[in-house]
């Protein structure tokens, strides 16, 4: 397939070559700094070269809050606007080639034709996303007090079949997951019969599982508040991992770093799944408070970075089907989407590339000896390690930019949009 991308080409090959000398420079040294810790970084840069991580199609669109939304001048407007700028993104970052596009957000008529759109700039489609969390004008039945675990059967049957209509247009796209998220849940105390809402979930999800090809995943994603801020029916890792498990072998769960109480211990929820082979995937991005939705790796790269050693450690003991799905799920409300999805990428990967760095039978060897000490920096001589220069060289070796966001302003792409996309004022969702 002919592909053509966004940025014309000769633009990030006159970025890279103002550029090229100094990285080749810095990725030197980085190689030399490694070898002395029997490191070889080609085998490292081998390895980030096929580290990729999904980006979500409501993502580059400027998102809100519920007080406001402030829109962004050259922001899409519809799907194929929204396609173009992930083009982008992955153009310049080559660390973002799939989509994961959500219903009824993303409802064409056409998908055979908006899978090969795609493909012609460049991209692929990743899991879809299913969206019982809010009503769609003219529905019969209302999600307000529930949906996959609604009181009401004729509620439940229309989230049921919203599912089962999106596991069709996932097949037709090329996708190969369905990720469920419910809002389910209660707002007061004794609203809801937790156990009854749990059984009437079970039972709907069953419906959709029954109708997952044999090579799909169905990934619960828990939340534990909001929008139901006393109870959610999937509120937390334990309760998603005994759903996935009652579901059978292709429900697996989903772990979005925003969705957990404060100061939950991420990795080690990582490392429980893995053991059980109910990992499924994530949907990265950052929290202070709540489910804040910042940019990944802007507030605890080092929370990142423990994920990701996690992920390394459960690749040395695999389990049969172990290739968790890495997504971004973040709201972008005062940056540019595309910039902060370009940062993002680039943190979740240095992420990824000092955790292969961590010298791993030093740190078995320290945990086993219980030299605390020695474990612990262990970990923090892979996390103090630069490696932005690995990840750089791997972006030019793949055709991409060496500095992408520096590339993404020289391009002038917002401005350029600016002038024909017309404004909007839908408020992008998130979840
Ligand atoms: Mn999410």
């Amino acid at each position: 397939m002919n592909t053509q991308l966004p940025i014309q080409a000769d633009l990030v090959d006159q970025h890279n070559s103002t550029r090229s000398e100094a990285l080749r420079d810095e990725y030197d040294s980085l190689g030399r700094q490694l070898e002395r810790a029997g490191v070889r970084i080609d085998d490292i840069a081998a390895r980030v070269t096929a580290f990729e991580v999904a980006i979500p199609s409501w993502g580059v669109g400027r998102g809100g809050t519920r007080f406001a939304r402030f829109p962004l001048a050259g922001e899409p407007t519809n799907l194929d606007e929204k396609l173009e700028d992930c083009a982008v993104i992955n153009q310049l970052s080559r660390a973002t080639p799939r989509v994961s596009p959500h219903f009824p957000w993303d409802k064409v008529t056409d998908y055979a034709a908006l899978r090969e759109e795609a493909g012609q700039l460049g991209l692929a489609f990743d899991a879809v996303n299913s969206n019982t969390f809010q009503d769609q004008p003219g529905q019969a039945h209302s999600y307000a007090t529930g949906s996959l675990s609604s009181t009401c059967a004729a509620t439940r049957d229309l989230a049921i079949e919203h599912n089962l209509e999106c596991i069709e247009i996932g097949k037709a796209l090329g996708a190969q997951a369905i990720t469920v998220w419910v809002g389910d849940g209660a707002n007061f105390a004794g609203q809801q019969d937790f156990t009854r809402a749990l059984d009437r979930y079970l039972q709907s999800t069953a419906a959709i599982y029954a109708a997952l090809p044999d090579d799909w995943l169905m990934m619960l994603e828990h939340k534990m508040y909001e929008p139901a801020f006393y109870a959610t029916v999937i509120q937390d890792w334990g309760t998603s991992i005994l759903a996935a498990q009652q579901l059978g072998p292709k429900a697996k769960c989903l772990v979005d770093l925003g969705h957990h109480a404060p100061n939950v211990n991420i990795e080690q929820i990582v490392a429980r799944l893995h053991h059980f082979g109910k990992l499924g995937g994530f949907h990265f991005n950052d929290s202070k408070y709540g489910d804040d939705d910042l940019d990944a790796g802007s507030i605890n790269p080092h929370q990142l970075f423990l994920v990701f050693n996690e992920l390394v450690e459960a690749e040395l003991n695999p389990l049969e089907g172990f290739d968790p799905a890495y997504m971004i799920d973040q709201s972008h409300n005062v940056t540019d989407p595309i910039e902060s999805m370009i940062s993002s990428a680039e943190e979740i990967t240095a992420a990824f590339a000092k955790a292969l760095l961590v010298d791993r039978e030093a740190l078995h060897a320290a945990q086993e000896a219980n030299d605390v000490m020695l474990a612990y920096q262990t970990l923090r001589r892979a996390y103090r390690t630069d490696v932005s220069p690995i990840a750089a060289m791997v972006r030019m070796t793949k055709g991409g930019a060496i500095a992408p966001i520096a590339a993404y302003r020289e391009a002038g792409w917002r401005t350029t949009k600016a002038a024909v996309r017309k404004p909007t004022s839908t408020a992008a969702g998130i979840v």
